[in-house]
């Protein structure tokens, strides 16, 4: 049973007046805040787990192909949306920082066992100032930060409904993961949109860090695609 208040339940939609709150990283990097951006969170993940054709990505671990520890699924038309609260959520942001973000990208956590490792959102590493947008659905799990190579990290830690905005020089010199936690934890979906002002956020949709991935179907019982492309 997913556990969840009347903000994470209710009618989908964004919060009529979200409120933000920056963290400055450093002097370049900062990540803004938003808790309970997305009004109904829970129920929109609940249909997006149903709903959405989930693919696993496949990648090279020394001599052999593993496959990533979650599900995954992208859109490369921003106006293309597996559930309307999230083209509302995208142009709620993109109105907020005057930007046209790209498609959305969702990533599903199945259970405290599935996690993302530390990373930089590679196609987003060379500009200056980008934004990468995460909103998260069902259950709270760490989402940590530290700088580039190690160092201590922080925990922003959103809870279902809450929003995430990494912006600056964060993918350059910061990196971001979300750890495994115990197995009992349950799902996480989460929802993000990226902006770079080259827009490599497009190109590197289209035949950048993707295409060296592998991805296959993943609902039960359905044929393997060996397709290169996480797309909708
Ligand atoms: O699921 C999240 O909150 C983070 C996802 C992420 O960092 C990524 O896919 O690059």
């Amino acid at each position: 049973m997913l556990q969840g208040n009347l903000l994470t339940h209710g009618t989908p939609g964004v919060a009529s007046t979200p409120s933000f709150e920056r963290v400055e990283l450093d002097a370049h990097s900062w990540v803004d805040v938003c808790r309970g951006f997305l009004i109904g969170a829970d129920e929109v993940m609940a249909e997006l787990i149903e709903g959405v054709a989930w693919r696993t990505g496949r990648r090279q671990m020394y001599d052999r192909e593993v496959d990533d520890p979650r599900l995954s699924r992208w859109w490369r038309d921003p106006d293309e949306v597996p559930h309307p609260a999230l083209g509302a959520a995208r142009a709620s942001i993109c109105a907020h920082y005057d930007r046209e973000l790209g498609g959305v990208g969702l990533n599903y956590y199945r259970d405290g066992a599935d996690s993302v490792a530390f990373h930089r959102d590679r196609e987003l590493r060379d500009p200056a100032t980008t934004l990468v947008a995460i909103v998260t659905l069902g259950s709270q799990r760490p989402f940590r930060l530290r700088p580039f190579g190690g160092g201590p990290s922080i925990d922003l830690g959103p809870a279902s409904g809450d929003l995430l905005v990494m912006g600056g020089r964060c993918q350059t010199e910061w990196e971001h993961g979300v750890p495994k936690v115990g197995r009992s934890v349950g799902p996480r979906v989460s929802a993000s949109w990226r902006w770079s002002p080259d827009g490599s956020h497009r190109r590197a949709q289209s035949d950048g860090y993707f295409t060296s991935r592998q991805w296959r179907a993943a609902a039960p019982g359905s044929a393997e695609t060996g397709s290169a492309h996480p797309f909708g």
